[in-house]
Parts: C-alpha cells; sequence; structure tokens
C-alpha cells in the first residue's frame, strides 16, 4: 500500500476562484501537499493522462474541458492515500457524492467535478510522474 495519490483541482475549480478552499478541505481530511503546481493541459498531454478513457463517448469533451484553462496537480501524502481521497471527493457525479465530500459540496456536475483523484497505487505513480519529476516533490528540496 502507497501513501501517495495524485489529485488535480480541474479548471472548473480554478475558475470558481475555489482553489483555497478545496486546498482547506483537503488539508483538514488529513492529507499533506508534498508537491504542487499550476499549469494549462495540452490536448497531448491530457488525452494521454486520460487515456483509458479514449473509448468512452465523453472522451472528447472530457479533453476539451481539461484543456479549458489552467488546473492545480497536487501530490498527496497520507496512510492509505488512494482509497482515502477517492472517499474525499465523492462519487464521480456529485449528485451521487455523499454528504460532506469535496464534489457534493462544490461541483456542478458529472463532467466539471472540481477535483480527480487515482484509482490505484499503480495509477498513482504514472499519474504522479505525469506532472512532477522527483526532484519537485517536498522531500527531495533538500530542506
Ligand atoms: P473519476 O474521476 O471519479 O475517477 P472516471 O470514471 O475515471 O471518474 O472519469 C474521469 C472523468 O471523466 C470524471 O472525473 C469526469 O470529469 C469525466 N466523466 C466521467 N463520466 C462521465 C460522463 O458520463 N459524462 C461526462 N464526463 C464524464
Ligand atoms: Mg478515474
Amino acid at each position: 500500500m502507497s501513501n501517495r495519490t495524485l489529485a488535480i483541482l480541474k479548471p472548473d475549480c480554478v475558475r470558481k476562484n475555489l482553489i483555497g478552499q478545496v486546498v482547506a478541505k483537503i488539508n483538514e481530511a488529513g492529507f499533506k501537499v508534498v508537491a504542487m503546481k499550476m499549469t494549462h493541459l495540452t490536448n497531448e498531454s491530457a488525452s494521454g493522462f486520460y487515456e483509458v478513457h479514449k473509448e468512452r463517448p465523453f472522451f472528447g469533451e472530457l479533453v476539451e474541458f481539461m484543456t479549458s484553462g489552467p488546473c492545480v496537480p497536487i501530490v498527496l501524502e497520507k496512510e492509505n492515500a488512494v482509497a482515502d481521497f477517492r472517499k474525499t471527493i465523492g462519487a464521480t457525479n456529485p449528485a451521487n457524492a455523499e454528504e460532506g465530500t469535496i464534489r457534493k459540496m462544490y461541483a456542478d456536475g458529472i463532467e466539471q467535478n472540481i477535483v480527480h483523484g487515482s484509482d490505484s497505487d499503480e495509477n498513482a505513480k504514472i499519474e504522479i510522474a505525469h506532472f512532477f519529476s522527483r526532484k519537485e516533490i517536498l522531500e527531495n528540496y533538500g530542506l
């Protein structure tokens, strides 16, 4: 079991000025931020990130949404990070998300759902490497 997961504050989160509130919720849930940046995904980068969904009918729209403005990828650390973060954000469709989850509180719909969370330790590693080099992660700053 790994202790890291990748979150992305999606373009809707940035547009709605919710970065601070969502990071606060993440911290309150016990996660430590060990890397964070703001970036505007290219088509190629977003398509690569969501490669597993490329046959799904919503793939084109999803890539369009994820490239519609800047987003904020974050590496989070906590024991049982992947599963606990999925619980903290709630179901993909905010209509089905539990009360108190980030998607329930802030998301507008199944696509514009504020935040991404890795779904397995294996994918967390791949997704973290998509955005961050080793030296960008806190423990490697030499502080
Ligand atoms: P997840 O983000 O909860 O892991 P996934 O099924 O991996 O959900 O889907 C990735 C992202 O694709 C979702 O977070 C959402 O933004 C978008 N998405 C998922 N299902 C739909 C859909 O049915 N219509 C439009 N967008 C969707
Ligand atoms: Mg997913």
